[in-house]
This record gives C-alpha cells, structure tokens and sequence, in this order.
C-alpha cells in the first residue's frame, strides 16, 4: 500500500536541535575559521535533506501512477489531500531556503577574524531556525496524515476488483469467506466501524480481488455521511464488477422493498459497470418474498450455507469483469 511506509515527520523543535547538536560537535573537531565553517555546512546540510526527504518519501499526488485515483479518493476522505500538497510544498521550500542560506553565509566565513565568523555562523543559525519554526504547522499536519493514511486497507487498485454489497446480515461476508481461500484481513477505517473485508482467488491464473463493504454500500445513499460518502465514490475507481446482494427472506431484518431500492441507488451510481443482483439463502426459500421476485427478478440465486450455486454466481461475476491481462509480447 502507498501509504505503509512512510517515515515519521520531525517537528520543528526536533529538526533544530538535530541540527544544531550536530553541528556543534562537527565545530569542536575543529578550530579557527574552519569550525565556524563546519558548523554552518552541517546544520545547513541537516535541515535541506531532512526536509527533502519528508517530501521526497510521499508519493506525488499530481501523478496517477503514483497515486490511483482509488487512493487518492480514498486518502481525500479521512486528510485534506490540497492541505497536505500544500504542506509538503512548504517543507521543499524551506528545504530550498536553507542551502540557500548556506550558501549566502559561506563566503563571510572565509578570509575574516574568527569573532567576525562566529557572529555570521550565529546569525546564520538564527535564519535556519527561523525557517525550520516557520514550517512547525505543516510539519505537524505531515506526520497526521501520515498516521492516518499509514492503515488504509491494502487494495490493488489494478487488480480485477468485485466489490460486494447489500443490507447488513444478507450474507456477504460469508459469500466473501466462501469464496476466498484466505481470510481477508479487515481493520476499522474511519468511513467504516466493521472493516472492510478483502480477499482473493483465481481463475486461469488471474488473480482477482473481492471487496466486502459492511458499513459503506449496506444501506441507502442518504444514510451516509460525509466520509461514508466519499469511501463510496473511491470504491467507484476500483470495482470492475458489483455484486449486490438480497436475502428475499427477510431474515437479515430488512424487508425486500428497501434491499431492492438500495440496489437501485447502487446500480445508479455504478451505471459503469455490469451490477450483479444475486438471491441468497434458497435454502430459506419457503419464506422468501415470492409475489416481489416476480415483479423484480434477479439475476442469480445461491445459498452460501448450502454452496448451492455459489460457483455459478462467481463465475457471473468473473465473466462481468471481463479482464483481458496485458501480455508482455502483445503490441
Ligand atoms: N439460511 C442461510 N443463512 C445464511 C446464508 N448465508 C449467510 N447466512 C447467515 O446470515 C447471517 C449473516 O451473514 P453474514 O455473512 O455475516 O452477513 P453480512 O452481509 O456480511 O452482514 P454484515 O457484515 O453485518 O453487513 C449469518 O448468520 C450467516 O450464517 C444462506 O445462504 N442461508
Ligand atoms: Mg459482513
């Protein structure tokens, strides 16, 4: 994931005294001009790259190879994507700034008394510090979003995605569970309490990705907030294929009528891509609402208790994607 790995963010008042601790004991090598010298090169030095290498470890948001627009959806929702672009311009410029300084200060450290050097050195160190403590705030607001976007779910967004939606309890995680050999692994996310479920399986060596959204497409649209909303339109740049899911019994607590009105506002909203709507638990079927199914046939019915079918509803979903892989020798 883009996010993982990204270092952690000196504040201001770290920075500077980094800097100046070690441009001390680089001056107490040495004597004379040489050490006013020393000194300046290696807070100067300390302060450009270490900034630099803030900038330098994100990844560049302009770019979408850098950053899928899943992601960059996805990071909008829980940072100010423009308020961390800004702050990271910020840091590069006082990066800039401080070589700048240096190389301001170089030349009235040389061919002058020691005194004369040390009261340039000084001034020098009060600019550098000046500049590092004018960028305390984006410094800050670095690290936040670095600590909130470090545990973003691990999703490939070019990997072949099906996305698995429906009201709470209608059985898309077991559907998930079933069809995946490993258990995705699922964390809470601030669009989203339960966790967003990911798995994988394989058809004819492709590797395809299936995508469980409790707490974001399991109810309707005007029930979400404002982040809700937002993880829901990330979601749009990665599913290749939507499968919603209806329990017809009514068991899982919502009756028919308002599953069906949620795969409506779905299908609406994904009007890119083939939206699957699958019928589980045929095993309940004696209680099923029949008289509403003949007005509204779905495509598939399947019973993940049973397995019932659940091949043939996966296969559906495989065929909608329709992903044709890049050959490394095709023109
Ligand atoms: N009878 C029957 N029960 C099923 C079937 N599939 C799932 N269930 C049961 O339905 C309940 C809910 O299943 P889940 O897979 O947790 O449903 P979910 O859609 O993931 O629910 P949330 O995570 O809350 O959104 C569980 O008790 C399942 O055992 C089925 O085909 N038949
Ligand atoms: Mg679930």
């Amino acid at each position: 994931m883009i996010f993982e790995d990204l270092p952690t963010t000196p504040t201001s008042e770290e920075l500077i005294d980094k800097a100046f601790s070690r441009a001390a004991r680089a001056g107490k090598a040495k004597g004379g001009l040489e050490a006013q010298q020393s000194m300046l090169q290696t807070a100067a030095n300390i302060i450009s790259d270490n900034l630099e290498n803030v900038v330098t470890a994100w990844p560049d948001f302009e770019y979408e190879d850098d950053v899928h627009p899943f992601y960059y959806e996805l990071a909008d929702a829980i940072v100010d994507v423009d308020k961390l672009r800004q702050s990271l311009s910020e840091v590069m410029w006082a990066s800039r700034k401080a070589r700048e300084i240096h190389e301001e200060y170089q030349p009235r450290l040389r061919k002058t008394d020691v005194d004369t050097a040390r009261k340039h050195r000084k001034q020098a160190f009060a600019r550098l510090a000046d500049i590092v403590e004018q960028i305390d705030d984006e410094l800050l607001y670095i690290n936040e979003a670095r600590n909130d976007l470090r545990d973003l779910p691990d999703i490939d967004p070019d990997e072949p995605t099906i996305v698995v939606a429906g009201y709470p309890n209608v059985g898309k995680s077991s559907f998930v569970n079933d069809v995946t050999s490993a258990r995705g692994e699922t964390a809470s996310y601030p669009f989203t309490t339960k966790g967003i479920g990911v798995g994988h399986f394989e058809r004819d060596h492709i590797r395809y990705q299936i995508v469980d959204t409790p707490g974001l497409l399991d109810r309707p649209p005007a029930e979400r907030n404002e982040i809700e909303s937002q993880a829901v339109s990330a979601i749009e740049h990665l599913a290749d294929c939507m499968l919603v899911v209806l329990d017809p019994s009514g068991e899982c607590g919502y009756p028919l009528a308002s599953q069906l009105e949620l795969r409506d506002s779905i299908a609406a909203q994904f009007e890119e891509i083939p939206v699957l709507t699958v019928a589980n638990k045929t095993d309940r079927r004696d209680v099923w609402d029949e008289d509403r199914l003949e007005e509204r046939p779905v495509d598939y019915t399947m019973s993940v208790e049973t397995g019932d079918d659940v091949e043939t509803v996966l296969d559906a979903a495989v065929d909608a994607v329709d992903y044709e892989p890049e050959l490394p020798f095709d023109e």
